[in-house]
């Protein structure tokens, strides 16, 4: 807590993939180092020298010396290099793309018109696949997909991004932060044995009558008197403050996550695995807002009559179970969160409910660190 933003930053970092060769294997996906990537995409700032660059003066510093609301760099980085570039052969590559950046999300998309199609999200698959033009990554979320480099028309692709930042309402992306990396695609057709299925991996269906808790989870951001961010709290409580979500081992609950700042939050809940029903917009917000800071209650407050706004769709590949999705400012996320494996439906196989307990959290790193976490403690 508080360093999380500066050590991921600083640090090595790499990605660790956990197969289940009898579940993966039939599905005929491109495997093995070269066809089957990790792609670990962050921005980064840099001094002359190369070393890494963050400023260490918050922007509220009478109230905070050092912490700023989100973190972007200059360059973007794929597996530790700057816009780097990897020659491809005419054939179906499977990349897991990962969002490591502090606070910047990316929205991906190919200069050349190739399309993405997704297999998986995050740690778990999707029932069949889905192609689209572009995908949104909040930090800490992995887009698995699929790019068939024989459909090119052209010899090199740029895989750019056109996400705000702040991510949705802040600066546009420039010439340095809207691309990401280059492929050069070889010319030869070839052979390509990989396939695509027509269904992935379905996973037990949530019996969404056994939910027995349902839980509101409001996120605040508070400013200064010039109008600058010093914190942001989940129900407005800090990370300190006693527990107070205590779901039942191999339960399914039910949360509705109101999202009253003007950023996009990537809501992760450890252990547990989520699914997204939908996004409401929240009408008459400023109302409802000010009575959420009054009373911290979204019953009380009448999330009922605010949550009759226009409805956002879930995309179709992100309809799976994730470890973390991307909460839309104005808008209530109602979610399903399972406390249980979720290939089997089968309880835990080692106590869940053991200190010092789980944690479910905002995930730009700049907003767990102070301090938009809070403790998650399972019981029996
Ligand atoms: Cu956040």
């Amino acid at each position: 807590m508080g360093l999380t933003r500066v050590n991921l930053l600083a640090g090595l970092l790499g990605s660790y993939i956990i197969r289940d060769p009898v579940v993966e294997e039939p599905l005929g996906l491109p495997n093995g180092d070269e066809f089957d990537r990790p792609l670990v995409v962050f921005d980064r700032s840099f001094r002359t020298d190369g070393s890494i660059f963050m400023s260490s003066i918050g922007n509220n510093p009478d109230i905070h010396p050092q912490w700023q609301p989100e973190y972007f760099g200059d360059a973007i980085i794929v597996n530790g290099k700057a816009w780097p570039r990897l020659t491809v052969r005419r054939r179906k590559y499977r990349f897991r793309i990962i969002n490591a950046s502090n606070a910047r999300f990316f929205r991906f998309f190919f200069s050349n018109g190739l399309r993405f199609t997704h297999v998986a999200s995050d740690s778990a698959y999707i029932e069949k696949p889905v192609t689209t033009n572009e995908t949104l990554v909040g930090p800490s979320e992995i887009t698995d997909i699929v790019v068939d480099f024989s459909q090119s028309k052209t010899n090199v692709a740029i895989l750019a991004n056109d996400a705000n930042y702040p991510y949705p309402s802040g600066d546009p992306v420039n010439e340095d932060n809207g691309k990401v990396m280059k492929f050069i695609i070889l010319p030869d057709q070839e052979v390509d044995t990989s396939r695509l299925p027509r269904r992935l991996v379905e996973y037990p269906v949530v019996d969404l009558s056994s939910v027995t808790h349902t839980r509101y989870v409001a996120m605040y951001e508070y400013v200064s008197k010039i109008d600058e961010p010093t914190h942001l709290y989940l129900n407005a409580k800090p990370f300190e403050a006693p527990v107070t979500e205590t779901p039942r081992v191999g339960s399914t609950e039910v949360w509705y996550v109101i999202n009253l700042t003007e950023d996009n939050h990537p809501l992760h809940i450890h252990l547990g695995l989520l699914k997204v029903f939908d996004q409401t917009a929240l009408v008459e917000l400023e109302e409802f807002k000010e009575c959420m800071t009054k009373k911290n209650d979204a019953v009380k407050c009448n999330l009922k009559k605010h949550a009759r706004g226009k409805k956002v769709a879930v995309p179709d590949h992100e309809k799976g179970w994730k470890n973390v999705f991307k909460m839309i400012p104005g808008h209530v996320t109602k979610i399903a969160v399972r406390f249980s494996y979720i290939h089997t439906n089968a309880s835990y196989s080692f106590d869940a409910t053991a200190e010092p307990g789980y944690v479910y959290h905002c995930h730009v790193l700049d907003h767990e660190d102070n301090a938009m976490m809070r403790p998650l403690k399972l019981v029996n």
